[in-house]
């Protein structure tokens, strides 16, 4: 990031890229009316307004007809003058544009330059700057749904209740520190004070039992189709995919490396994995890729296991209560040997596939764990929170030990900053200060 960035006037393509029928061309910082009174004909239209507009180059000619929008400053996503140039969407057009804002004296902006001014002026937290990432990057119902929550604060709601929390329980401690003579720090200190610990500590707990769903959600859950050699893994991921995505022969051992589709079922995303049939091999790439199999096998969290008519094919293999068990290809005859239940499936005729469908859908379902409060969608947050809970396990010890009232009031501190980190509010002696404003120390 270039020094003084925020007093640089940056733009860059907001949309997708050209050839479209319109692509948007956005201009942030503080030369942005200047600038466009320069490059359009008709000047910059009134804040808040949209005009049809006329750019123009140096020498006057017209290099498109678009229409142009005012945000002035704060009332704009950066919380700077913003400018926004709906043109014709053409690439050459599109570099024109561009070429013409830079030569006025703009800069083309960096990756995620215009999120991080919105948040540099105060418009967004960070937990809201990556929403609008996740906003961008979801394919499906659920991560759309758990993003558009966070960018509406949800998250920030709960980090900054904790905070709130931490903060009031340190200033009380450190009342007591600060003002020694106040006489020995007594149970009606402490009391309280491990009182609030406990409730902070049964919340971060729950946050991050439940993290796992909300993760997956928004990363997409892994599942892995298992088997032995020929039972119709690779058919069926073809099936899924509604495309010939692996490569299907009657020679067992055709899939070596895994192939990935990514699909959406129901409301979420899933990265569906084709594997390697698991056999024993001689052939050293076979086994490479029975290893990654397996080892894809492990980190799903959702395996399908397909077994061609004969389920003694699941004796060799570890199924949990998490898996899916289904007895491929019964176009060809009636199971043999069934003892556990499991699904029937066709991919030759489609029998079974929406009922198989439906059933990753319902696990997956549990698996996300859809709750009223809003997950913790990335691991940087479980992380933020472990060390948060650490610190007020360490300040809980302190308290109660006597070990030193002091050190409780800096792990207290250090937890507060763990959870500062997530939003980005870093100033805690700012927070400090106002609660302590409205303690009664004058006694
Ligand atoms: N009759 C019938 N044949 C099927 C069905 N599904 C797959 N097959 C056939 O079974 C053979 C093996 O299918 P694949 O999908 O390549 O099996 P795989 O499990 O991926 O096999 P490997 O990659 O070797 O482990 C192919 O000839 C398929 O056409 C089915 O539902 N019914
Ligand atoms: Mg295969």
């Amino acid at each position: 990031m270039a020094e003084n960035a925020s007093q640089d006037t940056i733009c860059a393509l907001a949309s997708g890229p050209p050839p479209a029928a319109l692509c948007v061309i956005r201009l942030s910082g503080p030369q942005t009316i200047a600038i466009a009174e320069s490059c359009l004909k008709e000047g910059c239209p009134d804040a808040g307004e949209s005009r049809l507009s006329t750019m123009i180059a140096t020498d006057g000619a017209i290099i498109d007809k678009c229409v142009t929008t005012f945000f002035a400053n704060p009332k704009s996503y950066t919380g700077e003058d913003v400018v926004e140039f709906s043109v014709h969407g053409g690439a050459y057009i599109v570099q024109r544009v561009l070429e013409r804002l830079t030569e006025l004296g703009a800069r083309l902006a960096e990756p995620g330059e215009f999120t991080r001014r919105a948040f540099e002026s105060g418009k967004l937290d960070l937990t809201q700057a990556e929403a609008v990432a996740d906003l961008i990057d979801a394919e499906s119902a659920a991560q759309h749904h758990n993003a558009m929550a966070q960018l509406g604060g949800s998250l920030s709601g709960i980090y900054e209740g904790w905070h709130k929390k931490l903060a009031k329980t340190l200033a009380s401690m450190e009342i007591y520190i600060d003002f020694p003579d106040e006489g020995d720090i007594g149970d009606e200190v402490t009391e309280p004070a491990l009182e609030a610990i406990a409730t902070l500590k049964t919340e971060f707990q729950k946050a991050l039992d439940e993290s796992d769903g909300a993760e997956r959600v928004r990363d997409g859950f892994l599942v892995a189709i298992m088997g032995p050699p020929n039972a119709g893994k690779s058919s069926l991921l073809n099936a899924i995919a509604g495309r010939d995505a692996a490569i299907v022969t009657e020679i067992a051992g055709t899939t070596r490396d895994f192939v990935e589709v990514r699909k959406v079922i129901g409301p979420y995303l899933v990265l569906f994995s084709d594997t390697a049939g698991l056999r024993e091999t001689d052939d050293i790439v076979e086994a490479e890729g029975i290893r990654r199999t397996r080892a894809r096998g492990r980190e799903a969290d959702l395996r399908i296991w397909l077994s061609p008519l004969d389920e003694t094919d699941f004796e060799g293999v570890e199924t949990s209560d998490q898996d899916i068990l289904v007895t491929s290809k019964i176009d060809l005859g009636q199971p043999q040997n069934v003892s556990r239940e499991t699904f029937q499936l066709s991919v030759k005729t489609g029998e079974g596939l929406k009922e198989l469908l439906g059933e990753i859908e319902n696990r997956l379902v549990r698996l996300a764990k859809p709750q009223v409060s809003p997950g913790l969608t990335q691991l940087r947050h479980r992380r933020a929170i472990e060390s948060a809970l650490q610190h007020l396990n360490s300040a809980e010890m302190a308290l109660r030990n006597g070990i030193g009232f002091e050190l409780a009031a800096e792990d207290m501190r250090l937890s507060a900053r763990s959870i500062e980190s997530l939003t980005g509010h870093l100033d805690v002696e700012h927070v400090l200060d106002s609660i302590f404003s409205d303690f009664c120390i004058g006694k």
